[in-house]
C-alpha cells in the first residue's frame, strides 16, 4: 500500500513516475489542441477557449465576425427528408457496417454539447447547444480496419466532404438532431447533419447520408474547389 501510494506521487524516479509524465505531457498536448480549436468537450471539460472559459467574451478565429442570427449556405438544393425516410449508412473499410434508420439512430447513446460555428465567408455563430450522437460512438460500433486513413461523408443534396479519420474522434465532432432545445430545422441540415467545431464549417455536413470509411483521402465537394483541405479556423486556413 505505502508503496503504491509514493508511486502515485512522482518524486522523479521511478518507472510509475515516468507514466506519470507521460499522461501530464499528455494532458498538455490536448489542452494546447483546445486552446487553437476552441470549444468544450461533451463531459464538460474545458478545453481552451470553449464557452466555459470566455466569461461571455467572444474569442474569435482570425478573420471571422459574430453573428447572432445563423446564416443558410447550400447549394440550391434543401432536401427534404422525414424522420422515417432517413437513414444513415456506414460502410468502407470497416469490420461491421450497418444502416441506421431514425429509431435506432436515437435509441443510440445521446450526448449534449456548447460550441461554435466558423464559417469560411467569415461569420462565427458562437455557444450554440447541440444534442445528438458523437461520431466516435458509430466509428466504434463500424470497428475501423488498420487501413482505415480517412472518411467521406455524403449527403442527401449530393455535397461530400472529407476529414482524416482521427479529427472525427474528438468529442465534439457530433451528429447532432437537436439545436438550441428544438429539432435541428431543416435548412440546417434536418434531421441529421455532423458538425466539427475545430474545423470550418463546409466539413459539417448537412442533411448527412453515408459515412464511407477509407485506405487514402478523397476530397469533398468544396475541397475539389479550392477549398482548404484542413480548413482549421484559429490558422486562419480557408483556400488551397
Ligand atoms: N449537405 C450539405 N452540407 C453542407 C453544405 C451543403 O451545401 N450541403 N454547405 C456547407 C457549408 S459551405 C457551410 S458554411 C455549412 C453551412 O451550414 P448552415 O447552412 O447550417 O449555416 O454547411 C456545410 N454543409
Ligand atoms: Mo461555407
Amino acid at each position: 500500500m505505502d508503496s503504491k501510494q509514493s508511486d502515485e506521487t512522482p518524486d522523479g524516479s521511478g518507472p510509475e513516475s515516468q507514466f506519470n509524465q507521460a499522461l501530464i505531457r499528455g494532458k498538455i498536448r490536448r489542452a494546447e489542441k483546445g486552446l487553437m480549436a476552441g470549444g468544450r468537450s461533451a463531459d464538460g471539460e474545458v478545453q481552451g477557449t470553449g464557452p466555459a472559459n470566455r466569461h461571455g467574451m467572444p474569442q474569435l478565429p482570425p478573420g471571422q465576425h459574430e453573428v447572432k442570427n445563423w446564416p443558410v449556405l447550400d447549394l440550391g438544393v434543401k432536401p427534404e427528408i422525414p424522420r422515417d425516410m432517413w437513414s444513415l449508412t456506414v460502410k468502407g473499410y470497416v469490420e461491421k457496417p450497418f444502416v441506421l434508420e431514425w429509431k435506432d439512430f436515437m435509441a443510440l447513446p445521446q450526448v449534449e454539447d456548447v460550441s461554435d460555428f466558423h464559417c469560411v465567408t467569415s461569420w462565427s455563430r458562437m455557444d450554440n447547444h447541440w444534442g445528438g450522437v458523437r461520431f466516435r460512438t458509430l466509428a466504434e460500433m463500424a470497428v475501423l480496419k488498420p487501413e482505415t486513413t480517412h472518411v467521406h461523408i455524403k449527403s442527401y443534396d449530393g455535397y461530400s466532404t472529407n476529414l482524416p479519420v482521427g479529427e472525427c474522434m474528438d468529442d465534439d465532432v457530433l451528429l447532432v438532431h437537436t439545436w438550441e432545445g428544438i429539432d435541428l430545422p431543416r435548412e440546417h441540415g434536418g434531421p441529421v447533419r455532423m458538425i466539427t467545431p475545430r474545423k470550418y464549417a463546409w466539413k459539417g455536413a448537412k442533411w448527412i447520408k453515408e459515412i464511407l470509411f477509407l485506405p487514402q483521402d478523397l476530397l469533398g465537394f468544396w475541397e475539389l474547389r479550392g477549398y482548404s483541405n484542413t480548413a482549421e479556423p484559429w490558422f486562419n486556413d480557408r483556400y488551397s
